[in-house]
Parts: structure tokens; C-alpha cells; sequence
């Protein structure tokens, strides 16, 4: 049994999140919930039009995703059994909020996980592309606030910190080595 201070596992891994066998993928959304290009684009394709439908009725009850919420579809076709959409801030420059925003992406996309009972969840960088938020600043807060979440609460599983390309690995083994 893990003891509530047993080190949680963080992993870092590079390659494309759709091909990632954990539990639950995060996807790097917009308030539509309706789907767009980047990981978003990458997600809809591999997982097939059933997340779409389950993001269609949670923009009916609920109107889509407020910036720094996430909301939870199963996976479709994806080898994921889950896909938590998060709504990650524009970067206009970081004095608009962005941090305390994608800090929150990550907070309640690791409540869903939790609430769901998902053992292992993988993070692309939210609000790292078409977002244009700085890559280093974003993985420190990225990888500050699972830590920190994970120290906070009973969670047995792993969190997986999902790099497309060289740069983002090495920024993210930097800040997991850091803390
Ligand atoms: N696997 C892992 N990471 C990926 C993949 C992939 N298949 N594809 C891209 N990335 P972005 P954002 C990385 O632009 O900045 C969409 O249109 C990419 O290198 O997907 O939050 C949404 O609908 C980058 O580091 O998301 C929104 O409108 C990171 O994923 C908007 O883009 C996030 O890049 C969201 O922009």
C-alpha cells in the first residue's frame, strides 16, 4: 500500500500523446470543446467522431470550457479509456493571469483523473503551440504544480509529462531535476 508519503511517480516521455497507453490523455482544447489544429486536431483524428459527440453534450449542458477548467469524454478509438480537455490561457505577454490559468489546467485536469479513479495520466504542454506560451516558463509551472498536487493528495498513479519534440523533454528533465 502506498503510504501517503510515498514518492509519487512523474515519468517524462517523448512522442505523440495520441500513441500513449495511459488512462487518461489531457488534451491542450479550446472553450468550443469542438475540436481545432495541434494536439487538439491530433486527439479528434486518433480517437474518432465519439469524442466529439461527448464533447457536443457537455457544450449543451454546460457551454463549452471556461480557460483554466477541464471537462472529462471517454476515448473513443485512442488507447486512452479517457481524454480530460483542459482550456489553456493565450499567452498575452503573462501579465493577464496566464500562470495562475495554466496552473489551474493542471490542478483540475489531476481532479478529474482522481474522480475518475484513472491511474495514469499524460500531459502534452498546454498552451505551448498555437497558444504561444513560453515553453520553459510553461513546463516549470507544469511540472511545480503536479508536484505539488501529487505531495497534496491521495493519488497512487503516474503522471506522464508528454514532450513532442527534443527541446520540451530536455526543458521538462530540467525542472523534474530541479525541484
Ligand atoms: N502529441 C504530443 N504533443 C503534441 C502533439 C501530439 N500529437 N501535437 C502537438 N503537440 P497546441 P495550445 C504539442 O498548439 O498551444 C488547438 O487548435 C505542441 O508541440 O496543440 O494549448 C486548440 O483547439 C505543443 O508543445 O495547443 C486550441 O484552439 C503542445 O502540444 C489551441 O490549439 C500544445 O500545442 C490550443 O493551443
Amino acid at each position: 500500500m502506498n503510504s501517503p508519503n510515498a514518492t509519487p511517480r512523474i515519468q517524462i516521455v517523448q512522442g505523440d500523446i495520441t500513441k500513449q497507453q495511459a488512462a487518461a490523455i489531457v488534451n491542450a482544447a479550446n472553450s468550443s470543446l469542438l475540436g481545432g489544429g495541434g494536439v487538439d486536431g491530433a486527439i479528434h483524428r486518433a480517437g474518432g467522431p465519439q469524442i466529439l459527440e461527448e464533447c457536443r453534450a457537455i457544450r449543451a449542458r454546460q457551454g463549452g470550457c471556461k480557460t483554466g477548467e477541464a471537462v472529462i469524454t471517454t476515448g473513443g478509438r485512442l488507447p486512452a479509456t479517457h481524454v480530460i480537455h483542459t482550456v489553456g490561457p493565450v499567452w498575452n505577454g503573462g501579465h493577464r493571469g496566464e500562470p495562475e490559468l495554466l496552473a489551474s489546467c493542471y490542478r483540475n485536469s489531476l481532479r478529474l483523473a482522481a474522480e475518475h479513479q484513472l491511474a495514469s495520466v499524460a500531459f502534452p504542454g498546454i498552451s505551448t503551440g498555437i497558444y504561444g506560451y513560453p515553453k520553459k516558463e510553461a513546463a516549470a509551472i507544469a511540472v511545480r504544480e503536479v508536484q505539488q498536487w501529487l505531495a497534496s493528495h491521495e493519488f497512487p498513479g503516474t503522471v506522464v509529462f508528454v514532450a513532442f519534440d527534443e527541446e520540451n523533454r530536455r526543458l521538462y528533465e530540467q525542472e523534474v531535476g530541479a525541484a
